[in-house]
């Protein structure tokens, strides 16, 4: 997915509009076979409960293989809100909602009642705060440097239907490439929305940290409900289960800190897993 979060921060923590985790959710997929079906997120309902002067905002997901037709029912507790079932939106305004009040939607298909949704609980600040486990940082070439969260992408990386979200840390001494200079390596981090991290890779020496240097692809490419990291890698990467690819003492850098020698490689890396799944040179 396109990288959304492209301001360096100083924030350990990510701070995630809850309207960016609710509503519709369409990934769009191949377009050159009209009658072929798009592949698509299998995502979940993705109730978001925020707390308004006014009571308490629910949205959700209308789901890309839900008919048109399709109408919900929303839950306070085991309390219907709705007299009939919603139509028009996939959002309400709980004029009763408290804080600690939780939430489920049940989708009505046909007039019948589906299952319901996962139970939604209200956030406080009307935001996500997901905890990061900023990196020590370190020392090159005599120069200290420590970590900023840099660049972030989104998927489904484990197939739980849920996002997760891949995070580049960048460095303080990153360089552009028309400055010298020696960088730190650049980190890549997996979090669940809860701030557990499922995995780090490290990109290591041969990979110069700058915002023109890492960008990555995160996307499921082989169809199979689990998203994957692409990007560029070097001798040296250590991928998320601790594996190096390539040479581990393999050092391109010159005496400017540019790497203008040595392999390029790409690699694609699990999702779920952090694990280098194929690199080509
Ligand atoms: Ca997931
Ligand atoms: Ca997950
Ligand atoms: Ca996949």
């Amino acid at each position: 997915m396109r990288s959304w979060f492209r301001k360096p921060s100083r924030l350990t923590t990510l701070v995630i509009s809850s309207l960016l985790l609710a509503g519709p959710f369409l990934e769009i997929g191949q377009t050159t076979a009209a009658a072929a079906p798009r592949q698509m997120e299998l995502l979940s309902r993705g109730v978001v409960a925020v707390k308004l002067t006014a009571g308490v905002l629910v949205s959700w997901r209308l789901l890309g293989t839900e008919a048109s037709s399709v109408s919900f029912n929303l839950y306070r507790g085991s309390t219907k809100l709705n007299t009939t079932p919603i139509t028009s939106k996939t959002n309400y305004l709980d004029t009763t909602g408290t804080i600690s009040s939780t939430y489920t939607v049940r989708a009505v298909v046909g007039g019948v009642e589906q299952s319901a949704s996962p139970s939604a609980s209200v956030l406080a600040n009307n935001y996500l705060d997901v905890p990061l486990q900023q990196p020590a940082g370190g020392a090159v070439n005599g120069s200290a440097y420590t970590y900023n969260a840099n660049d972030a992408s989104i998927g489904d990386l484990d197939g739980d239907g849920e996002y997760e979200i891949v995070l580049k840390w960048d460095p303080s001494n990153s360089k552009d490439n028309s400055q010298s200079g020696y960088t730190g390596n650049v980190i890549l981090d997996a979090y669940e929305l809860n701030g557990t991290r499922k995995w780090r890779i490290d990109l290591g020496k041969n990979i110069r940290a700058g915002a023109h240097y890492t960008q990555f692809l995160v996307y499921d490419f082989d169809g199979d409900g689990k998203a994957e990291i692409v990007c560029k890698t070097a001798d040296g990467t250590v991928d998320g289960t601790g594996i190096t690819i390539g040479s581990a003492t393999a050092d391109y850098r010159n005496s400017s800190g540019y790497v203008l020698t040595g392999p390029e490689f790409l690699t694609v890396f699990s999702g779920d897993t952090g694990a280098a799944l194929t690199t080509t040179n």
